[in-house]
């Protein structure tokens, strides 16, 4: 099967990317993984000032997955353009690399957005409104408000010419909405979903993380990403990445059934760091197996009578 699609202007040499906050700047990963042997990757969530993130433990397991509140650890604006995006420039040939960017208010976005505009090394920006551990928000991120979404996006798209991915959240009761609210604004395409908020207790109903709540990821979320992916593919026409869950080929097509033109692997490659490669592999031999020649083939349209129209 054919693996390799177009999108955003660019060649995806396959649909398999590694999602933000598990493959830090590229670097970190660079000694166990060939890089350019991805579709791509998506950042670390970058915000204006650098941030040291939550108190330990940042991460608890459990049957279904894992719980993170990592609180945003990242070296902020000056340090991705000083450290991260010339070593991105230097090292990544062929995988597309979207620099994710968060913030708690609108006018961040927008500081981010103009401030790596300029800079080279990646393709696009992967806007992070649905950051679950955000607690200055509240809990309340981005996603779940329409109208900052669409004033987050429309910032951005009058800042940068580059591909804008809205990243959503899980947990949004009138995504089809939001979906389309970012479809007006400017996005170029919907990644769906962020981790779903959640928390783990122990005997004595502390909770497992030091921060307290978190985001759940890994196979248990692959159904709400699923859904998602799903319910804004009836919504707009944009290019979807289905993220939650990703851990085999199987899955990988489940989201293209879905409406998904990329996937994105997380919490998978924790613990396994090639989780991606092995993902393409089992792609191609689906597609062998099943006589489809292309995983474009495999990508549900959206609906001719989407809400957008
Ligand atoms: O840094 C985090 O705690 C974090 C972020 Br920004 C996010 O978007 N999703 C997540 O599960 N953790």
């Amino acid at each position: 099967m054919k693996v390799e699609t177009e999108l955003f202007g660019a060649t995806f040499q396959s649909p398999v990317l590694l999602a933000a906050g598990t493959c830090g700047f590229g670097m970190e990963l660079s000694d166990v993984l060939d890089l350019d042997a991805l579709g791509g990757f998506v950042t670390k969530s970058v915000t204006l000032e650098a941030r040291r993130g939550n108190p330990p433990p940042r991460v608890a397991e459990f049957e279904g997955g894992m719980l993170n509140s990592i609180g945003l650890a990242n070296p902020g604006l000056e340090g991705t353009r000083r450290d991260k995006l010339p070593w991105i420039k230097n090292n990544v040939r062929r995988a597309q690399v979207f620099v994710s960017v968060a913030g708690h208010r609108v006018e961040e976005y927008l500081a981010l957005v103009e401030g790596l505009d300029g800079e080279e090394g990646f393709l696009g920006f992967e806007i992070n409104l649905s950051c679950p551990n955000d607690t200055k928000r509240g809990g309340a991120p981005f996603a779940l408000d329409p109208e900052a979404v669409a004033k987050v996006l429309s910032g951005c798209r009058e800042r940068t010419r580059r591909p804008i991915l809205a990243k959503l959240a899980p947990n949004d009761p009138n995504l089809e909405h939001t979906a389309k609210v970012a479809t007006e604004a400017g996005a170029d395409g919907l990644t769906l979903v962020n981790t779903l908020p959640g928390i783990l207790l122990d005997g004595h109903g502390r909770p497992e993380l030091g921060a307290g709540p978190g985001g759940m990821s890994g196979p248990a979320l692959r159904p709400a990403g699923l859904l998602a992916v799903r319910r804004a593919r009836a919504a707009t026409h944009l290019p979807l990445v289905g993220v939650g869950g990703v851990g085999s080929g199987a899955d990988a097509v489940a989201y293209a059934r879905a409406g998904a033109h990329l996937v994105e692997v997380g919490t998978a490659s924790f613990a396994e760091p090639r989780a991606s490669q092995r993902i393409v592999r089992e792609l191609q031999r689906w597609g062998r197996r099943h006589g489809v020649g292309r995983w474009e083939d495999l990508v549900a349209p959206s609906p001719s009578n989407t809400m957008e129209d």
